[in-house]
């Protein structure tokens, strides 16, 4: 086969593989209301929207890969990144014991004002600069399957404010563990 041909197989493996991505959307909506219901579970002053993988195809996130998940916290009118205590931002599974103070802390220290700056950019190209956080996949606690991921955290405690805001933001992603769908 020559190597317009290995291409056109890889392509097809690919649509093939993407296809089982898809979901009724009865499945969809239960998915999204599940999410929903994470985040209203955990009560938080502040919703922010958060997007798993951003500018990848498909939310599949492979708890035994190596390397790290990205995760963007979507900018929005009122939401300042500095003013977030990073010591208190978690990502995982919300229906996990160990969640919130036992599940995967952002890799990076970003308590500089220069760490920060690196980790800021538009994902979503909606003119909103957000915030792009990296997490250990295992340090999850997600199970396989299609399940409400979260972040949470609070913002930092001031003279003036000394119990500050939480903030929280759930989306459903496609967990999946050592390449197999469980
Ligand atoms: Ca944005």
């Amino acid at each position: 086969m020559n190597r317009l041909g290995f291409l056109a197989l890889g392509l097809v493996a690919l649509a093939a593989c993407e296809s089982t991505l898809t979901t009724s959307p009865d499945d969809l909506q239960s998915e999204q209301a599940a999410a929903s219901d994470a985040l209203t579970a955990l009560e938080p002053d502040v919703v922010v929207d958060i997007d798993v993988r951003p500018n990848s195809i498909g939310l599949t996130l492979n708890v035994r890969a190596r390397g790290v998940v990205a995760v963007a916290i979507l900018g929005q009118e009122g939401l300042v990144f500095e003013d977030i205590d990073f010591t208190s931002v978690r990502f995982g599974d919300p229906n996990d014991e160990l969640f919130p103070d036992q599940v995967a802390q952002p890799i990076h220290d970003l308590t500089g004002e220069d760490a920060l700056e690196d980790h800021i950019r538009d994902v979503d190209g909606d003119q909103f600069p957000d915030l792009v956080l990296h997490f250990v996949p295992a340090a999850t606690q997600l199970d396989a399957g299609y399940r409400p991921a979260c972040v949470v955290g609070t913002m930092k405690a001031t003279p003036d404010v000394a119990d500050p805001p939480s903030f929280a933001g759930c989306a459903v992603v496609r967990v999946i563990v050592a390449g197999r769908i469980r």
